[in-house]
């Protein structure tokens, strides 16, 4: 899938021609639990401020976005309360006292339905926004994104959210294979560690944008607004 002519946006390793009606904003697992003081990431001893750096543009960018009238998709990684949805490989990982489907500080850990699976309030959901509930680190694996974006013609992909390394990196690898061009902005996006923020980006733009493109936020909005 190949766009021809858009906006050029200055980016990383070259221009990234932006498509508007082509191109929807993918907010990645903007998740109270991720992000929110007092949430199992914090709990687990992570420093969230790294992660909530990336809220503010987030939420210029979504404005943005709505404003224009462009596709805006999100995501939460999570399980069926039941757990059916969840590999046993992945519920012993870690080795934690506490795994996915235990009680945490906002109620069941990734289980959907619950406090800290849902999206942190500044960049809730419009009802017209699809929201994709996946059970992996891919925003394609076991869902229906693809199909979603193929029905809208969306061809493009400004992907944000956290966390660089993990979810953002799997679901730009994911897109990438299915033919869609992604746009990451790197303040748009946060990983609990700092090395891993520089190594996921560099990863995604290295060998002529083997993955896709990076770039600041600001470089984008002139061509939504
Ligand atoms: C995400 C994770 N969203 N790090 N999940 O990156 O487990």
């Amino acid at each position: 899938m190949h766009t021809s002519q858009g906006i050029p946006i200055d980016a990383e390793p070259y221009a990234f021609e932006l498509v508007p009606s082509e191109c929807a904003l993918l907010i990645i697992d903007m998740q109270r639990d991720f992000l929110e003081p007092g949430g199992f990431g914090e709990m687990l001893g992570n420093d969230v401020s790294q992660l909530r750096r990336t809220i503010e543009p987030n939420r210029k960018l979504l404005a943005a976005w709505r404003k224009a009238g462009l596709q805006v998709m999100h995501t939460r990684e999570g399980h069926r309360p039941d757990l059916t949805d969840l590999p046993p490989a992945k519920k012993i990982r870690g080795r934690s006292k506490t795994c996915i489907g235990d009680a945490g500080p906002m109620g069941r850990i990734l289980v959907r339905g619950e406090a800290g699976h849902d999206i942190i309030p500044e960049l809730y959901p419009l009802s017209n926004e699809p929201v994709i509930d996946k059970p992996g680190k891919g925003a394609f694996y076991a869902t229906d994104l693809h199909a979603i974006l193929q029905h809208r013609g969306i061809k493009q992909l400004v992907v944000t959210g956290v966390t660089t390394e993990v979810c953002v990196n799997t679901t730009v690898r994911e897109a990438n294979d299915r033919g869609y061009d992604c746009l990451v902005p790197e303040d748009c996006v946060g990983s609990y560690f700092p090395e891993f923020q520089q190594m996921g980006l560099k990863m995604i733009k290295a060998q002529g944008g083997i993955f896709g493109w990076v770039c600041s936020s600001a470089n984008i909005l002139p061509a939504i607004f």
